[in-house]
């Protein structure tokens, strides 16, 4: 059984949960021990007596570990990309891709780790001197989601530990063995006894006990917007610093002027690739109606040629879903779509392979408006829509007509439209003729309306929620 990690020493349990493969419900990765309440309490005073020490610790000290942390990962990424896809069902390239990502965070983080700075500025009373600098928060909660199973992680705790705060770390309960091995790593790494956390289980004990505690600070969380706002709503009322990225329903828009293929690759790619399972995914397709049809017959075209599999098998293009889970929330979202009106132009159907696991064929809807729930509503599979617009005016209204607010995506060979869609879209992030899916380490990332709150995640822009400020006024 592979155990927590609090105050420094590997924890075991009275539970466990066995971790599976959901490309092969008969592959049984391993089991892992679950934190109890006591356990998650233990972790947090280890975090709280570990902080001083580590807020003052020297910035080459915190550098190194990050670095040797980014290092490992880096050249480990073979085989922990290969239990990232065991354990969440992303292709083996997507899961060696992501963590590569995770490795390239840590070591960026080394480097910010000596880059923290303040401001002096001259008082407006004579004789003053004025000074803003950033000190650590404290203990932060860490809370994850299970489809980026070591990225998100990384990029919520190498800043964190960058800028001098401790860690108690929550990840999702699906997909344990990444977060295991993270935490292995930082552990080995050589971060001090209780800088650093690691405590699994479900959200109702683990996640719980870590929002009502007193002693953090501050929560980070990843995942869906019903949890977030409880999460928000729980730090609010005990004046923690919370930072929250949920749900999107990310609209691409297909331009009548667009490149065709490339409109096509753009698509597919933003909305299957990892199984359609970001939050960055591009659900909608707002589509002009003088290239409507072309794009309809090519993107079918192109969906027929993916080939559904074992995540682990080298010519998988789309690996399963999840969980089982989530494939019932999936098919019930498809059977929505369809009891509204719209056309199953490709795929929705559960698909048998040799392994028994939860693949299914991605789902293309046409015919679709953007008030129907599957258009409303984060639906997080491979299941995606093309609405018909007249025109541009009407796609960029139909674009921002959402609740969410995280990434958008225009393909077009104007740069006019690129140049006006790029001011005018509702989201946090807007992609011009590539993916709304996937994005770069080393800038800020997030989104607006009910996507995201709190500061943006990632990049220098990090510090923002992870540091305070102070402003100290000085009679010289
Ligand atoms: C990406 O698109 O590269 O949970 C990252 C998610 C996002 C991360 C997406 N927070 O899907």
């Amino acid at each position: 059984m592979k155990l927590n990690l609090i105050a420094g020493e590997w924890v075991g349990s009275t539970q466990s949960t066995s971790n599976i493969n959901p490309s092969d419900l008969s592959d049984r990765i391993g089991d892992y021990a679950l934190a109890s309440g006591q356990d998650v309490t233990d972790a947090i005073s280890a975090a709280q007596s570990a902080f001083p020490a580590w807020a003052q610790s020297s910035p080459e000290l915190r550098s190194d570990i990050l670095d040797r942390a980014g290092a490992e990962i880096l050249a480990r990424r073979d085989e922990l990309g290969h239990l990232l896809s065991r354990e969440e069902g992303k292709t083996l390239a997507e899961g060696i891709g992501e963590v590569a990502r995770a490795g390239r965070i840590f070591r960026y983080f080394a480097g910010e780790a000596l880059r923290v700075t303040g401001e002096r500025l001259n008082s407006v009373r004579a004789g003053l001197e004025v000074e803003i600098i950033r000190e650590p928060e404290g203990v932060i909660g860490i809370i994850t989601p299970w489809n980026f199973p070591i990225a998100i992680p990384a990029w919520k705790i190498a800043p964190a530990l960058a800028y001098g705060n401790t860690v108690v770390f929550k990840p999702a309960d699906l997909v344990p063995g990444s977060a295991w091995a993270l935490a292995d790593i930082l552990h080995r790494a050589g971060v001090p006894a209780g800088v650093f956390n690691l405590v699994m289980g479900r959200g109702s004990v683990v996640g719980n006990a870590i929002v009502q505690s007193s002693q953090v600070r501050a929560i980070s969380f990843t995942g869906s917007v019903q949890t977030g706002r409880q999460i928000g709503m729980a730090c609010m009322e005990r004046g923690k610093k919370v930072q929250m990225e949920m749900g999107g329903k990310n609209p691409l828009i297909i331009c009548a002027d667009a490149d065709l293929d490339a409109a096509v690759s753009v698509a597919v790619n933003g909305s299957y690739f990892s199984t359609g399972q970001r939050c960055t995914a591009s659900s909608r397709m707002i589509v002009e109606r003088a290239i409507h049809d072309a794009f309809v017959d090519r993107i079918v075209q192109r969906l027929s040629t993916l080939r559904i599999g074992h995540a682990l098998e080298a010519d998988t293009d789309i690996g399963p879903v999840a969980s089982a889970a989530q494939l019932q929330q999936d098919l019930e979202y498809i059977a929505s779509g369809r009891s509204e009106g719209a056309e199953l132009a490709f795929g929705g159907q559960p698909l048998n392979r040799q392994t028994e696991g939860y693949f299914l064929q991605p789902a293309l809807f046409t015919g679709a408006t953007n008030q129907m729930r599957i258009n409303r509503e984060e639906i997080f599979g491979p299941v995606a829509s093309i609405i018909r617009v007249e025109d541009y005016e009407e796609a960029v209204s139909v674009a921002n007509d959402t609740e969410f607010g995280l990434s958008s995506g225009i393909c077009t060979t104007s740069l006019a439209k690129a140049s006006d869609f790029k001011r005018r879209s509702g989201a946090g992030m807007v992609m011009v003729n590539t993916p709304t899916a996937g994005v770069d380490y080393h800038v800020p990332f997030g989104g607006r309306r009910n996507s995201s709150y709190g500061p943006r995640e990632q990049g220098a822009h990090a510090r923002e929620f992870y540091t305070a400020l102070k402003t100290v006024y000085v009679t010289a």
